[in-house]
């Protein structure tokens, strides 16, 4: 399954190395004249303005004089072990590129503080206080210190990011940030099924999400082409199901082990992932690897093209729900999110009555092992369970028809995560001469899938009943980490922002200067980015 691949991914991140080049780096700054043990040199920068910050932070009150970390610099928690594990990641996140110890303690003052306490943070919500006696981060719960440590992150000198030491200094501007989420669901999806993805892979791309503060990793775990998920009472599903891919190549799927890895990973970043098995229809790679799932017994090649819409579970057959409720349990064991997506999205070789059948009978085995449903919106069409999640891919052309069942059933009580396909959608191409990607739903520039509101995106529809948004990442075209980078940056941080920030708080005009500002972030990460002309990169941009 190794994927040797990721052509557009510069080797930013050389590990083996790691304290080779530190050395290097070391020698570099006595070269020039730096400390190490961070005097500020004549020219010190000034540190980042606090709003200068992706996702916009709710409130920010600047300040007094900045703290800087130096080689002194403790990393202070109190009691909870959750807290010291996010004071362990930042720790690890700083020393590369710092060169210094910062020792996580629970004692002692100043420094960099985490602090869990109660306050109006909400799950996810933080404080920051910064000045000249040091940062303190105030969270209700681990979610929101892990955010406040992204938020300290993008106030760093973007060099933070390196893997070698750089000369600093390391100023975090005076002042207060208060902060917390719009929406409880911010989501990203990658399409493991048309190209699979290694374990690394998704743990690279995992990373790029927690930057910004995005809390759902979707993977598409099943489609046409390609079963991406152990399941042991139906083996084949995996080791046939999941050997090729889109184009014809190997493909593969993950272990239980492996699938475990990014769930711990994710968790360890505070995503929670939400797997999708997509059924009836999209489901080639199963009926290819079972002939008893055919209603004509018959099991079809495996398929490596990009059609969508012709394969479809056999719905009368009883064979069927006991696949589905193997399938199920075993992923439910897997997961301890509270979500299970189950597709119903282009069911088009289901007849309207068979689809509504299947959904009457899947939804309550989803809710027997204790998850809830998750399903495209198509699934308005049949009875969404009580407590499910709609996702809508619709665009500003779906019917009306289709947008008033969607909204029938959010008023209804079902709850919708918004991933309009012309906004969201991360596989479309940015312009007619993208290299990647598709273009069913239009070009999508910068600023299209940025400038919209959540809220207001399909009248009629509750306030309540949004639960966030989601940005899809579609892998027909998409084969390598570089590809997926291309294709998200620098969409993937505004849609994370239209899911944090409050709407009258976003306007583009700024918001393009505070992207055109990330890009010296994803320079010193090796994050591969589509130079919009639309952003003002400046010197950055080349
Ligand atoms: C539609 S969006 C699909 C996928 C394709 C995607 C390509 C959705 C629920 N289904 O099967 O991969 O378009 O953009």
């Amino acid at each position: 399954m190794a994927h040797g691949r990721d052509t557009l991914v510069r080797d930013g991140r050389a590990r083996p190395c790691r304290r080779t080049l530190r050395l290097l780096g070391s020698l570099l700054l006595v070269g020039t004249g730096l400390s190490m043990t961070g005097a500020v040199p004549a020219q010190a920068t000034a540190p980042t303005p606090l709003d200068r910050v992706i996702p916009a932070p709710a409130s920010v009150a600047p300040g007094g004089s900045p703290y800087r970390i130096t080689r002194g610099t403790h990393i202070h928690v109190d009691g909870s072990p959750e807290a010291r594990g996010v004071a362990e990641y930042l720790a690890a996140l700083l020393r590369p590129s710092t060169g210094y110890r910062l020792p996580v303690t629970d004692h002692g003052a100043g420094g960099i503080r985490l602090r869990l306490a109660q306050g109006p943070f909400g799950a996810e919500g933080y404080r920051l206080d910064s000045g000249r006696g040091g940062v303190t981060i105030t969270a209700a719960r681990p979610a929101g210190l892990f955010h406040g440590v992204q938020t300290l992150r993008h106030l760093l000198p973007a060099a933070v990011e390196k893997d070698t030491v750089q000369p600093g200094p390391w100023l975090i501007a005076g002042g207060t940030v208060q902060d917390r989420p719009r929406y409880g669901w911010r989501g990203a999806m990658l399409d493991v099924s048309r190209h699979f993805f290694t374990v690394d892979q998704v743990k690279r791309f995992i990373d790029q999400l927690a930057l910004y503060k995005i809390n759902k990793l979707h993977l598409h775990l099943s489609d046409d082409q390609g079963w991406r998920i152990a399941i042991d009472s139906w083996p084949r599903l995996a080791t046939y199901g999941g050997s090729t891919e889109v184009g014809g190549g190997p493909g593969g799927h993950y272990t239980k082990a492996q699938y475990k890895e990014i769930v711990r990973y994710a968790a360890s970043r505070y995503l929670e992932v939400v797997p999708e098995i997509d059924m009836p229809g999209h489901t080639n790679a199963a009926l290819a690897s079972y002939a008893g799932l055919n209603c004509d017994g018959v099991a079809p090649p495996l398929y490596t093209g990009t059609e969508v819409g012709f394969s479809s579970l056999c719905v009368g057959e009883e064979s069927t729900y006991d696949f589905v409720e193997d399938v199920v349990r075993e992923l439910a064991a897997l997961t301890p999110g509270r979500y299970l997506h189950i597709g119903g999205d282009e069911a088009d070789s289901t007849s309207h009555e068979d689809y509504v059948k299947f959904m009457d009978r899947v939804q309550p085995v989803v809710a027997e092992y204790g998850k809830t449903v998750v399903g495209w919106h198509q699934l308005t069409g049949a009875t969404p369970a009580t407590g499910a999640l709609v996702q809508y891919w619709g665009l500003d052309s779906t019917s009306a028809e289709e947008k008033a069942r969607v909204v029938k059933a959010a008023q209804e009580g079902t709850g919708l995560i918004l991933s309009p396909a012309d906004r969201v959608y991360l596989d479309m191409k940015y312009t007619r001469d993208t290299p990647l990607g598709l273009s069913w739903a239009g070009y999508v520039e910068v600023r299209r899938s940025y400038d919209w509101d959540p809220g207001a995106y399909l009248p009629g529809v509750p306030e309540g009943a949004v639960r966030g948004v989601e940005a899809p990442l579609w892998t027909e075209t998409i084969e390598d980490s570089g590809q997926v980078e291309y294709m998200a940056f620098p969409r993937l941080p505004g849609v994370a922002e239209v899911g944090w920030s409050a709407a009258g708080s976003r306007d583009w005009e700024r918001y393009k200067v505070r992207l055109a500002a990330q890009a010296e972030r994803w320079k010193a990460l090796g994050v591969e980015w589509y130079r919009s002309p639309q952003v003002p990169w400046g010197a950055a941009g080349r």
